[in-house]
């Protein structure tokens, strides 16, 4: 009903009821005003009232699911998690490469066998050499010719004893049990005595009436047991001394 309505109704009411309370004046003095008045029409709707409490969380919609938003930024590291149980050993790995370490070997190896080379030159020339400054001077102990006098001594990378002095050539006549070949010769100038590089001689002990040159064939010396010097002849058999430079 709208509110024009509303109030015409009210007006119609209020005009009966103004037209029975004339006519009807006499009933209404004798009767009960709460058992017979007509019931009022309701009145306007009051003001809003205030918001009621919050409700309970209803439950949640079936509606259709939106799409899934972008994936967040990356969380910060978590903390370190406890080491794991150790693994079984591997197979051993194929030997590396170390050129540093195979030279380094290397040299090691050279020393020790240095070491070993000086320490049998000290036992040799203890038993069978004598020593003057930085030369000594070994015997062969067996008797052979000029030429393989020479060739015995090279195989061991020394010459055939030449003394410079006094000193060596007594050296020399220790190392020797008896007359011993010394490098030196007249093969290629008859009467010029040189050392086995060519270079003339700047110390000779040579024995009374020598060098002879005896049956024209003596182009080769022994040393003599008491230390002197005799022209020989090279083919003939005669200890010799190893020189060795040290
Ligand atoms: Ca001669
Ligand atoms: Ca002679």
């Amino acid at each position: 009903m709208s509110l024009f309505s509303s109030f015409l109704l009210l007006l119609l009411s209020v005009s009966t009821s103004h037209s029975e309370t004339v006519s009807n004046e006499d009933v209404r003095m004798t009767c009960p005003v709460i058992a017979c008045g007509s019931p009022g029409l309701n009145g306007f709707p009051g003001k809003d009232g205030h918001d009621g409490a919050k409700g309970e969380k209803g439950e949640p919609g079936e509606g259709l699911r939106g799409l899934q938003g972008p994936p967040g930024k990356l969380g910060p590291p978590g903390p370190p998690g406890t080491p794991g149980t150790q693994g079984a050993v591997g197979p051993k790995g194929d030997p590396g490469e170390c050129p540093v370490c195979d030279s380094s070997k290397a040299n090691r190896e050279g020393e020790s066998l240095q070491t070993e080379l000086e320490q049998i030159k000290k036992w040799i020339f203890f038993f069978f050499g004598k020593k003057v400054g930085k030369k000594f001077f070994v015997s062969s102990n067996e008797k052979m010719s000029f030429d393989r006098a020479k060739a015995l001594c090279a195989q061991f990378q020394a010459s055939v004893a030449t003394p410079k002095n006094a000193e060596e050539n007594r050296a020399i006549k220790n190392a020797a049990h008896e007359a011993a070949f010394l490098g030196i010769t007249d093969e290629e100038n008859e009467g010029q005595f040189v050392d086995m590089t060519g270079r003339a001689l700047t110390y000779t002990n040579w024995k009374h009436g020598e060098p002879n040159n005896a049956n024209s064939e003596e182009d080769c010396v022994t040393l003599l047991s008491d230390g002197k010097w005799n022209d020989i002849s090279c083919s003939v058999s005669s200890e010799v001394v190893c020189e060795f430079s040290v």
